[in-house]
């Protein structure tokens, strides 16, 4: 590792544990019954996820790359950003085109991804360094959901890129919450760059959700391996059949799990035993779908201007940059 990198711990050692023990809790004896996204992305949820953004069905991560492709230059001229700033920044992949284009335009210094798993903050990271001489990487692991902390400015604008609309898994209140968190931490001439899945033809966004290949499924059920291995739950993933369902109303698409049968799985460090009625369902993800007036309204609610919205060509998905 070179000089040019620093890995900083926001999280406290037992964050992890204490964190899904009372997601878990409060989630499994709700009704009806939920699970926090997040928790979707262990070892191998992160890699069915990446499995999930080469589906031809999951449009989104090629609508949003195609977005960037076209202005990443444009967000170079308008930010002139001497800092990206990441939140759940995960491999880093997208925001190679990012970096390249703050590069180019000639004011980037400092990339400053953030995100839960450290093996994936040093992978990236190291990477970075090696390919980027010029170019200083301040990894921060934290929950931005929890605590948001943004590096302190160096000289110039700071940049905060909020990609893949991860904004969509956040509820309402959440969300709000965490614009205003955001725009208290951002200064004039910082902006955000925000990534939002659009509403559009149910039976695409359905499809999108759950793939003929049945990737989706693998990676909703993953869930419930994972609950067993952290908290030797006696789960029986292949009793749960995966759904995704449209809420018109919500415009929000759910991942959910329904039990093919009446069935009760013991939690023994949370001393807890549950119990599913036949068809009985366990929601594991909401993803919210955005319409420009809409998303607009909230930003300004919350102090944030929307200086630039662009869309892929087919208007599936926005990429926006917000100023306070
Ligand atoms: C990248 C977390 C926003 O909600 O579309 C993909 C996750 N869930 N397929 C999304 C996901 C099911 C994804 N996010």
């Amino acid at each position: 590792m070179t000089d040019r990198f620093t890995l900083a711990h926001r999280l406290s050692p037992d964050h992890f544990t204490t964190r899904l023990h009372a997601d878990v809790r409060d989630g499994l004896t709700a009704a009806p019954k939920t699970l926090p996204p997040k928790w979707l992305y262990d070892t191998r949820g992160s890699e069915l996820f990446e499995d999930i953004t080469r589906l031809t069905e999951y449009y989104p991560t090629r609508a949003e790359d195609e977005v960037l492709d076209r202005h990443a230059a444009d967000i170079a001229r308008l930010t002139g950003a001497d800092t990206l700033v990441e939140l759940g920044s995960g491999s880093s992949a997208k925001t190679r085109r990012l970096l390249d284009a703050l590069t180019a335009h000639g004011t980037l210094r400092r990339y400053a991804p953030v995100d839960v798993s450290p093996a994936a903050l040093l992978a990236a990271g190291e990477a970075l360094c090696r390919d980027r001489p010029g170019l200083r990487v301040a990894a921060t692991v934290a929950d931005f959901e929890a605590e948001l902390v943004l590096p302190e400015p160096s000289g110039g604008p700071r940049l905060v890129a909020f990609l893949g609309s991860t904004i969509g898994n956040l509820p309402p209140a959440r969300r709000s919450a965490f614009f205003s968190a955001l725009r208290a931490a951002l200064g004039g001439g910082d902006a955000l760059l925000l990534g939002a899945d659009l509403v559009k033809d149910p039976a695409v966004l359905l499809r999108a959700y759950d793939d003929p290949h049945g990737v989706t499924a693998e990676f909703n059920r993953n869930v419930l391996h994972m609950l067993n291995r952290e908290l030797h739950a006696d789960f029986a993933p292949g009793s749960f059949a995966h759904r995704a369902v449209w809420d018109a109303e919500a415009e929000q698409i759910e991942m959910r799990l329904r039990a093919r049968t009446a069935q009760t799985v013991k939690l023994p460090p949370l001393d807890l035993s549950v119990d599913f009625a036949d068809g009985e369902e366990l929601r594991t993800e909401t993803s919210a779908k955005f319409r420009r007036a809409g998303l607009t309204a909230e930003l300004a609610h919350r102090g944030f201007g929307v200086r630039a919205w662009w869309t892929d060509e087919r208007e599936r998905f926005a990429v926006l940059l917000a100023v306070p």
